[in-house]
């Protein structure tokens, strides 16, 4: 078979406050412009673990959302889905259908979503795509397929042995970062957090020999790369972290990670990961002080528990010349309109080099999700696209709407001006002289 790979490229946000400040301000710009140029590790994954026989090409929706026309020539076509897009997916899916291309589905979207997405989708698959892929290809190219894959049913993954993605399908010249996994899932349960919807699984770190292997089979196709780890949780053990950083070092290659504040507890690990070319972590801060965190962690209230000492955090990370993105949701049941100024004076006092700031966002399958429903707080049930992490779908506790809405718009105006995001890097630049 000629199989297609798409993935639903690119960043997607309605609220029309935002998308204006969004084109004016370059700090918005900025971080939008490196993200929205990642290409889809889960296909390359799917592409590594298809039988040999079959033809592969990867491909991108356009800006648009239509889909590129070499499509119809295959003779099935495996699209990728987050919530945010799935709507645009699904009439990519009703159009090759049309047009007799047979369509496989998969991702975080229609793993929660399944009856759904059968309404637009030949198979879809619940869960990692590399358990059931190879024996669902098989069974496609038969002729003899059932529509529901669930990976549940299959062999747990080997996270010791996974294949390589596959690069090479990439045009290497279109990207400025590639992604590369190093480990799946993490330890926390966040109640918003849709990344939680895959975790049945433990949190799994990879052998750090893996992980250099898809390293060195990036830079085979491209000399200069910067890699994005496109991990949840990388650091949570630090022993193995220090393994990661020791065997980075002698590629010299920059990268990105997410992680949690407790990196700043092993001040070892940070001077490895300095040494090892770390230019930034992306931290979920959530927001400033204990009260407004109670609870949001299911399990051991981690980021409560953490707060008082995230200032302190924070510093101790720059100061080894790493950079961070702290991150922040707006609209959390126990913030008040005084959150904005709150997360303002963070941001200022850190300082942070970078802030991302998202609203509350009540994604399909998540623990969030079901709350809010069962309140009757959802504003439209079923507007996947609005899961964009920048448009208000829910009825805050102790805010209005447009409080909301206001907020966020006003505090992205102060933290994304150049001048702030000058007075904010400054110390940073300053402290590696
Ligand atoms: C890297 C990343 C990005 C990158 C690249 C996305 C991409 N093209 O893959 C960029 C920066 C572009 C991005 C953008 C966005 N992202 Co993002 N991103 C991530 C992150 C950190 C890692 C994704 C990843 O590479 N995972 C590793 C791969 C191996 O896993 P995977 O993609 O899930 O694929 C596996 C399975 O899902 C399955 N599978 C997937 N697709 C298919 C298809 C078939 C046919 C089959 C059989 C199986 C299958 O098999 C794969 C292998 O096991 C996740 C967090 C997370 N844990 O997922 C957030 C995450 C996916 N992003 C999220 C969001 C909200 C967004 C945005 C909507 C933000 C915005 N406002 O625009 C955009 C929209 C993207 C889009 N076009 O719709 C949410 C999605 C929640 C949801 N239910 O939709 C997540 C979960 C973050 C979070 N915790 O909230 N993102
Ligand atoms: S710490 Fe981050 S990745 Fe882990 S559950 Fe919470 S939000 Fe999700």
């Amino acid at each position: 078979m000629r199989i297609g790979l798409l993935a639903m490229s690119g960043l997607r946000a309605h609220d029309p406050n935002l998308l204006e400040l969004g084109l004016t301000l370059p700090g918005v710009l900025e971080r939008s412009r490196i993200v929205g140029s990642l290409p889809s590790l889960g296909l390359l994954y799917l592409a590594a673990y298809t039988p040999p026989g079959h033809e592969l090409a990867y491909f991108e929706a356009e800006g648009d959302g239509s889909e590129p026309s070499e499509l119809y020539g295959c003779d099935l076509v495996a699209i990728s889905t987050f919530s945010a897009q799935v709507g645009e997916a699904y009439t990519i899916a009703d159009r090759l259908r049309e047009a007799g291309v047979q369509v496989a589905m998969g991702g975080l979207h229609v793993t929660v979503e399944p009856e759904e997405a059968l309404q637009h989708a030949d198979y879809v698959f619940l869960g990692e795509g590399e358990r059931s892929w190879p024996a669902a290809i098989n069974a496609i190219s038969a002729g003899n397929a059932q529509r529901i894959w669930n990976s549940a049913d299959f062999p747990p993954l080997d996270i010791d042995t996974l294949a390589t993605p596959r690069y090479d399908l990439l045009n290497v010249q279109r990207y400025s970062r590639f992604p590369v996994q190093t480990t799946r899932g993490c330890p926390w349960r966040c109640d918003f957090c849709a990344s939680n919807v895959m975790l049945n699984e433990p949190y799994r770190k990879r052998p750090v020999a893996g992980v250099i292997g898809d390293i060195q089979a990036i830079r085979r196709l491209r000399k200069r790369v910067f890699v994005e780890f496109a991990d949840d949780n990388t650091f949570v053990d630090h022993n193995w972290g220090k393994e990661l950083c020791r065997a980075l070092i002698p590629l010299g290659i920059k990268w990105f990670t997410e992680t949690d504040i407790s990196v700043a507890d092993d001040l070892q690990l940070l001077q490895l990961m300095r040494q090892a070319r770390c230019r930034q972590v992306l931290i979920g801060l959530e927001s400033p002080g204990q009260n407004a965190l109670e609870g949001i962690e299911l399990k051991a209230n981690f980021k409560s528990r953490r707060s008082s000492s995230n200032l302190d955090a924070v510093r101790r990370i720059q100061d080894q010349g790493i950079t961070v993105n702290g991150c922040f949701i707006l609209g959390l049941d126990r913030q008040t309109p005084d959150i904005f100024e709150q997360v303002l004076d963070f941001a200022n006092q850190a300082p942070l080099y970078d802030v991302q700031i998202t609203v509350l966002t009540p994604f399909p399958g998540t623990p969030l999700y079901a709350r809010l429903l069962r309140e009757g707080r959802i504003l439209t049930p079923g507007r996947w696209d609005l899961c964009t992490l920048f448009d208000v779908n829910y009825r805050p506790k102790n805010m209005t709407i447009d409080q909301l809405r206001n907020g966020m718009a006003w505090l992205a105006e102060h933290l994304y001006s150049e001048e702030a995001l000058l007075r904010r890097r400054r110390p940073f630049f300053d402290s590696l002289w």
